[in-house]
């Protein structure tokens, strides 16, 4: 594995787990009893589609996201600058679950836990929960080109489809996580963004893996392995819900420990599964 600075990023996980051992246990023991639901992530590919709407009170949380989306949409009437907007973020990125508890309630949702658990062997944190609109535009800077997201060795973005994604709606375009380690071994590559070309000679015979979606489809992406891109040129507004779930050991100390991420305490503190989600 050819990244630069994993040595000592492996350093800095290992001191914090040294720093709360009991914590680390906890979380890999109740990541092995979570019940599992249908599915999971395959550890070769680092993602998974499917839909969400059988999740108790789903549709509310789709129905409550539509509302935040129209109403920002009144307030403003664009055209937009940015290529993305996290609305439920305030002037100092902070997002304060309180005024939405029931998105707090969906990202602590037992399938979800379970899936996302499952694949990292452990109980992670919630670290960010955003409403996001990403904008028509003509662009393919930054993250609108591949790219490996480098917290950790692993985390999982959970992108929830609040409407349909398609080809114009600038889909997330990515490859499986087996794929990605294999280009990054032969391309030796270390950070940055990766050109087209030579992604595309990793893609396989199948090719590119695009995340169009149908309204309420959630895509589980890990996007510190699988090489990705998204929001890049699209025609018409994507509208997201992204959920965030990292090692609470992670390197790059995620946003909910850096308290840019308020919770409602009595749902944190639903049980000692979800209580585990929102470290001090
Ligand atoms: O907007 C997108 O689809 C790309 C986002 C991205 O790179 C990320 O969330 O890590
Ligand atoms: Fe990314």
């Amino acid at each position: 594995m050819p990244y630069l600075f994993w040595p000592a990023q492996r350093s800095i996980k290992a001191l914090k787990i040294a720093r709360h051992p009991v914590d680390f246990l906890k979380r890999r023991r109740y990541a092995s009893r979570l019940s599992l639901s249908d599915q999971r992530i395959s550890k070769t590919d680092g993602f998974l589609r499917r839909p969400l709407h059988q999740i108790a009170g789903a549709e509310d949380v789709f129905e409550h996201c539509r509302g935040c989306i129209s109403e920002w949409e009144a307030r403003h009437p664009g055209p937009h600058d940015a290529i993305a907007t996290h609305i439920l973020a305030d002037e100092n990125s902070v997002t304060d679950l309180r005024n939405h508890s029931i998105l707090q309630k969906f990202a602590q949702s037992p399938q979800i836990l379970g899936i996302v658990s499952d694949y990292l062997g452990e109980v992670p944190i919630v670290s960010g929960v955003t409403i996001q609109i990403t904008h028509p535009n003509k662009n393919a800077v930054g993250f609108q080109r591949f790219h490996i997201d480098r917290e950790d060795r692993r985390q999982i973005k959970l992108f929830v489809a609040i409407e349909d994604v398609d080809e114009q709606s600038g889909p997330l375009h990515f490859l499986s996580a087996h794929q990605s380690e294999v280009l990054e071994t032969n391309e030796r590559h270390y950070a940055g963004r990766i050109d087209d070309e030579v992604v595309q000679r990793y893609a396989g015979r199948e090719g590119l893996q695009v995340g169009t979606l149908n309204s309420g489809d959630g895509l589980f992406l890990d996007t510190c392995r699988c090489v990705h891109f998204g929001s890049r040129g699209n025609k018409k507004p994507r509208y997201f819900l992204v959920i965030q779930y990292p090692s609470r050991f992670a390197p790059v100390e995620p946003a909910s420990i850096c308290d840019r991420l308020k919770v409602d305490s009595r749902l944190a503190n639903e049980s000692s599964l979800t209580s585990l989600l929102y470290p001090a």
